[in-house]
């Protein structure tokens, strides 16, 4: 057998159950191999969708995925989703067709280690055919136990070869992240029973399994708020002392409780700029608390006054215990007064001066309406832009991995390829892809590829003809943005071409047939082309402008 067909096979056995790609000489056989052991396959149409939808599909399942790709321009071509997959520490392997060694002259030859090196992926080879199996055994055991992409390359000559491994080494059982210190958890939990306004803040660290529950019993045994970073959003949804994202997104009360807190204590978040408004949503008096596995993301960004290096659950669980021990249990502020303004709280109670008129719909009128419309159990996905606070602000996020957020390298246009994967996890739920006219267009290919794989998904597009972003960043400086401005697309008869179903929306009215859409077979993914007023500027965004 041949080391590609004896490694794919490999993989399979060892739990990837699915993989995205696109087939070059290179990859064909590997990925033939990987489908006939089990595997599922889907083919993008840019292989910037297939990294971006193995790392959406490893966040909405917690499952590792693989990505697929031909050699040199194959794999450029993965670059940005790349780098966003390792700044989100998304665990996936991209098994990488590469030239053989010493075919120095070949068009596809680049220094393909010192490209993804260079953006921190990790790098593993198959170095020949006697080790093939244990390389890429050891590849995929390291994406799972580091929780970060491996990029595995695949010299086309060890490829080809026969394959002399023998048997491939055992499976290990997976890494357990560290125990928090006893003295460090004293220390905290000494924190905790001195402060009377504690708030939790969830991020990303805090989505592995049996973490939720963990946090939740702690706040509620130390009276406090439960908040989120955006990336975490929906994490406590459902909770009545949740007070939703906390940042740029964050609601007046919810911002207004954060600031007044005397204790933060975030579980698996960095509290960076976006998640504090620079800060400006921690008091000069608040202790600031962090647990994490990363030693160096404890006061990475803001001064921790204590930090635990550890796994989100064990620490919470470890906490919890710590203050029973103790007898400490507080009301904190978990009032009835708290409760009911929580509960009166949301973006969508906050009054706002309606901006739909004639042939265009105000973004957080759309963004309501939808929410209305919609089966509450959906994954929400959003592209990055101006556009991209209304949706969370605006629509419920369901619990259980309802949000995914490809935004820790900021670039626009992953937001499709991110609703692909998500829906790929999690047929079973409706995945609603929020999109900024210039997103899509740069991702406009997967479109293709959303009908072909028949999925069970809406796009919405809001629609302001222009790079938004900079049009208000740069207009009221009073620079002329007529180059960040664009003539009009008419996105539904683009779907409509690309197989998907079509609907233009410039008032509420317009949305009539997405309710038939829903309440259909859904054979067919529906895209909303929805005209927006373009001069409803987010809060959020001239607050992200001033810190810069
Ligand atoms: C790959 C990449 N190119 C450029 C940018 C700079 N940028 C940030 S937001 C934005 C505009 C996005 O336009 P659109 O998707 O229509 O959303 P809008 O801002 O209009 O709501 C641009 C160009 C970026 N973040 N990423
Ligand atoms: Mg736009």
């Amino acid at each position: 057998m041949k080391v590609s067909e004896a490694v794919g096979r490999l993989l399979v056995e060892r739990g990837v159950r699915q993989v995205f790609g696109l087939i070059g000489s290179g990859n064909f056989d590997i990925t033939l191999a990987m489908v006939e052991a089990g595997a599922s396959f889907a083919s993008s149409r840019h292989e910037g969708g297939a990294i971006t939808m193995t790392d959406a599909f490893g966040r909405a399942s917690g499952e590792v995925a693989a990505c697929s790709v031909h050699q040199g321009p194959g794999l450029t071509n993965t670059i940005t989703g790349l780098t966003e997959a390792v700044k989100s520490r998304t665990p996936l392997l991209l098994l990488a067709a590469e030239t053989a060694a010493g075919a120095t002259r070949s068009n596809f030859r680049i220094d393909q280690e010192a490209l993804v090196i260079s953006v921190g992926a990790v790098v593993a080879r198959l170095r020949e055919p006697a080790t093939a199996l244990a390389d890429a055994a050891f590849a995929l055991q390291r994406a799972r136990d580091e929780r970060r992409p491996i990029v595995l390359m695949l010299p086309l000559d060890v490829q080809g070869a026969e394959c002399s491994s023998g048997a491939p080494p055992p499976a290990q059982p997976a890494v357990q992240p560290p125990e928090p210190q006893a003295d460090a958890v004293r220390k905290v939990a000494d924190l905790l029973a001195a402060a009377q306004r504690p708030v939790v803040i969830g991020g990303r660290g805090a989505l592995g399994a049996g973490a939720k529950e963990a946090i939740e019993e702690l706040a509620a045994t130390t009276g406090a708020l439960l908040a989120t970073s955006a990336v975490a959003g929906g994490l406590f949804a459902g909770n009545p002392w949740s007070i939703g994202i906390t940042g740029g997104f964050a609601t007046p009360l919810a911002a207004e409780l954060v600031s007044s807190a005397d204790l933060l204590l975030s579980f698996g978040a960095t509290l960076n700029m976006w998640s504090t408004r620079h800060g400006r949503l921690v008091a000069p008096e608040a202790v600031v608390v962090q647990v994490d596995i990363d030693p160096e993301a404890i006061g990475g960004h803001l001064h921790a006054h204590a930090g635990i290096v550890g796994d989100s659950a064990a620490t919470a669980r470890a906490l919890t215990r710590e203050l029973d021990r103790r007898h400490q249990r507080r009301e904190g502020w978990r009032s009835r007064d708290v409760s009911e303004r929580i509960a009166r709280g949301g973006w969508s109670q906050q009054p706002f001066e309606e901006a739909t008129a004639g042939d265009s719909i105000d973004p957080r009128t759309l963004s309501i309406a939808l929410d209305e419309l919609l089966p509450a159990a959906r994954t929400l996905v959003v592209d990055s832009g101006h556009f991209m606070g209304w949706p969370p602000m605006y629509m419920a996020i369901a619990p259980d991995r309802g949000f995914i957020f490809t935004q820790s390298y900021q670039s626009i246009g992953l937001g499709l390829a991110t609703a692909i994967g998500a829906a790929v996890a999690r047929p079973e739920r409706l995945t609603v892809a929020a999109l900024g006219d210039g997103g899509l267009l740069m991702s406009l290919p997967e479109l293709e590829t959303v009908a072909r794989l028949g999925l069970n998904l809406l796009v919405v597009v809001y629609n302001d003809a222009a790079y938004g972003a900079e049009v208000h960043h740069f207009g009221p400086l009073g620079k002329p943005t007529d180059i960040v401005r664009f003539p009009e697309t008419d996105f539904a008869a683009i779907a409509r071409a690309c197989g998907l179903e079509g609907l233009t929306v410039r008032k509420p009215e317009d949305l009539a047939p997405a309710t038939e859409w829903l309440a259909g077979d859904r054979g067919k993914a529906l895209l909303i082309d929805a005209k927006v007023v373009p001069t409803v500027v987010a809060e959020w965004l001239e607050e992200a402008f001033k810190g810069h």
